[in-house]
């Protein structure tokens, strides 16, 4: 069989929006609550008429403007070029070189990076996962839409509900005052869920590394499938210790900023398990390199946010372990991702299958470039 050649493809205009979603449930961390997602839409048209989406999730609204401004100087050194997300990463790369291509700067090329591999999906006709390597199947999934640090009650009617849509794995925010109430917690959810469901939970970095000792060894009688970042996120010796201590599974990496922070995890033996986040990983280029190291040391690699592109990664990832579910862009998404039995499942069309519905666009616009 002799396969057509993909189209060379050239970059023609970018475009953002940024926007603030309201959340169904609100988030509370130990560190904040949040209860609206601010993102910004990326939209990178081609001379050949092909149009590659991405969207980038700020954490705070005032990181918006930023990114858009960080994806304006970004777009002004790739006009005219070929879409090769490897190449422009590597160009763009030396042009923030003095400023440092760390935290909102590589999360907005991520979205550039996003959408270039979006818009050569589409152009192959193929779904991105085809591009990488790997075949369109369904992605296990944990629903991560809750469980905020919260009274019991409300705790474990929440527990309940996200098992809709046949979801067996749910993740507990942990990181309340004392132990105890960790423990009460975890306990809460346990008492209301069907036996046999999988419970994660995330203290993001709540704990010294002395605290954290003390409450992992407690936890490792609760069954639960991982712990999430402890401690700081990036004092990886502390996180070797607890991995060495503690039974249950210590896991890191949504802070992971850029695959070099995959191998200096590794390579200190700070976790069982990885989670890179699809924008501070640095896009699909940036995911596919850290996964090759993961594969290497054996790692099982779950996702941060991003269902979309991550349920592609996920599955061209020799590793794959969990998807983690949201739904925040869902109002700004024409076709968000389908969740059945507890697994995110891929659209056989071209692409990531980001498109806008233009009336949630609308609806939450705060810019527009
Ligand atoms: C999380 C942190 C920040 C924003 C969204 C979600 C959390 C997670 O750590 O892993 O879901
Ligand atoms: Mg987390």
């Amino acid at each position: 069989m002799i396969l057509t050649t993909t189209p060379v493809l050239t970059i023609r205009s970018l475009r953002t929006v940024a926007v603030h979603v309201p959340m169904k449930r609100a988030l509370g961390t130990s560190a904040r609550r949040m209860d609206m997602a601010p993102l910004v839409l990326v939209d990178l048209e081609t001379a050949e008429g092909i149009t590659g989406r991405a969207y980038v999730f700020c954490y705070v609204p005032s990181a918006t403007p930023a990114v858009e401004a960080i994806l304006r100087g970004a777009f002004a050194r790739v006009q005219g070029d070929r879409v090769a997300p490897v190449e422009i990463g590597a160009k763009l790369g030396r042009h923030f070189k003095l400023l440092g291509v760390r935290g909102i700067v590589t999360m907005a090329l991520a979205g550039l990076d996003g959408a270039c591999w979006d818009a050569l999906a589409i152009a192959a006709g193929v779904p991105l996962v085809s591009l990488l390597g790997g075949t369109v199947r369904p992605v296990r999934a944990y629903n991560s839409n809750g469980l905020s640090l919260m009274p019991g009650p409300a705790l474990a009617d929440e527990a309940e509900e996200l098992l809709d849509g046949g979801f067996t794995a749910i993740k507990l925010r942990l990181g309340y005052p004392t132990l105890e109430e960790d423990l009460a917690a975890a306990h809460t959810v346990r008492r209301r869920v069907p036996a046999g469901t999988i419970v994660m939970a995330d203290y993001n970095q709540a704990l010294t590394v002395e605290e954290a000792l003390q409450r992992g060894r407690a936890l490792d009688h609760e069954g639960l499938a991982w712990i999430e970042e402890p401690i700081r996120h990036d004092d990886y010796a502390g996180c070797a210790t607890l991995t060495r201590e503690i039974t249950t599974p210590i896991q890191i990496g949504e802070n992971f900023d850029g695959p070099l922070a995959m191998a200096d995890a590794l390579a200190a033996h700070a976790c069982d398990y990885a989670m890179p986040d699809f924008a501070r990983i640095g896009g699909v280029s940036g995911w596919m390199q850290a996964v090759a190291l993961a594969q290497t040391a054996g790692m099982k690699i779950s996702s941060h946010l991003y269902p979309e592109f991550s349920a592609h990664l996920l599955a061209a990832t020799p590793t794959c372990h969990w998807l983690e579910y949201v739904d925040w862009a869902a109002p700004v998404l024409k076709q968000p991702i389908e969740i059945r039995d507890g697994h995110a499942i891929i659209s056989n069309r071209p692409g990531a299958c980001i498109e806008w519905n233009e009336e949630g666009v609308e609806k939450y616009r705060v810019s527009r470039t």
